[in-house]
């Protein structure tokens, strides 16, 4: 039997393809942020055998109730990061503030932001929810980060990548050279390599959005959907498919493997906020990762990784997937 190509042997060979002196950190760091995924999925998969589900009791900065595997999955990230040497600070949904390195610890030169646990409301359910990472880097000198050194655009990532955990939990990442896809082998105990090069077809037939939000959405977003629903008779003339499973991570692997569009787009009841999903933790990382796999994220007036961030928990509306559905979508709002 052979092991495959190991997360840490694809890192290595990447970065030695980029020639220079490599120092390591950058292969270390996202050694280390496959660690944690590793331990989030062990704990995961465990379920209700170990106690794991259910409410916590508490809230986080934006108010969204926290589930005791929010609070485990944040706790397991700050110790496979903190102790390594390789990121220098963090900041994570969970988090009101960054979190500053303990005293004494080496800092390196990234700045890691995260979702640890993206769609925890389906641990309950026992369906997929996952883990989003962002890889920034501290300006240089910055040995001590201040909440204003993660205030960079998504265009600013050096990394990024998610890790959905399904019926086999799947680690897909991009280093701003495409994006690949590994599968964990608990035997092993490594994320092998299993998906080389993913591209999102340019077109689609499959939306995920919460329909149930029709009345609260804007109206270009409405008539887009309405005139998907309509099928072959609509102005799109072709038959669309509909899936929502409510964690983002599952949306976007959906995405990655057979096309489609995702949308948490501003409505009524969000528009005071902003949108309702994050702009460092899930709308950055996810759309590096869909514009290396040649798709399109936008806010519906233009690029996600190039709106200017001024809050670590800024929120932004989401539209991403398939380049040409994305595109289709932004007429509808230039239209207004
Ligand atoms: P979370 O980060 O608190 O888990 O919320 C984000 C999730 C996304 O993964 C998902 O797309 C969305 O919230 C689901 O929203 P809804 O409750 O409207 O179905
Ligand atoms: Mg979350």
């Amino acid at each position: 039997m052979q092991i495959g190509t190991t997360l840490t042997n694809f890192i290595i060979e990447e970065q030695r393809k980029l020639g220079g002196q490599a120092s390591g950190e950058f292969t270390g760091l996202l050694n280390d942020i496959a660690t944690a995924c590793k331990a989030i999925s062990n704990l995961v998969n465990k379920g209700d055998l170990i106690g794991i589900l259910g409410v916590a009791g508490s809230e986080n900065v934006m108010g969204d109730e926290q589930k005791k595997m929010d609070l485990i999955s944040n706790d397991i990230f700050i110790e496979a990061l903190e102790n390594n040497g390789h990121c220098g600070g963090m900041a994570s949904e969970e988090m009101e503030d960054i979190y500053e390195l303990a005293e004494g610890k080496v800092r390196g030169k990234y700045l890691v932001v995260f979702d640890p646990l993206d769609g925890s409301s389906n641990m309950d359910i026992n369906v997929n929810v996952g883990t989003i990472f962002s890889v920034l880097k501290a300006p240089e000198g910055v040995k001590n980060p201040t909440k204003e050194d993660f205030m960079q655009k998504g265009t600013e990532q050096v990394a990024a990548g998610y890790c959905v955990y399904g019926p086999s939990s799947m680690l897909v990442m991009t280093t701003g050279n495409g994006v690949t896809g590994f599968t964990l082998d608990q035997n092993v105990g490594e994320f092998i390599l299993t998906h080389d090069d993913m591209k999102i077809p340019e077109d689609t037939k499959e939306f995920a959005i919460n329909m149930s939000n029709r009345r609260f959405w804007e109206a270009p977003v409405r008539e887009y959907i309405d005139n998907c629903v309509a099928g072959e008779e609509g102005p799109h003339g072709k038959r669309y498919n509909m899936r929502w499973v409510a964690a983002m991570v599952a949306e976007v692997h959906r995405i990655l493997c057979r096309g489609g569009i995702f949308m948490y787009p501003l409505d009524e009841r969000n528009r005071d906020k902003g949108g309702k999903l994050r702009l460092m933790y899930e709308g950055n990382p996810m759309s590096m990762i869909v514009e290396q796999a040649g798709g399109a994220a936008s806010t519906g007036h233009g690029r996600i990784m190039e709106v200017e961030p001024t809050d670590l928990h800024q929120r932004v509306p989401v539209v991403m997937g398939s380049k040409n559905e994305v595109a289709r979508v932004e007429e509808y709002y230039a239209k207004g």
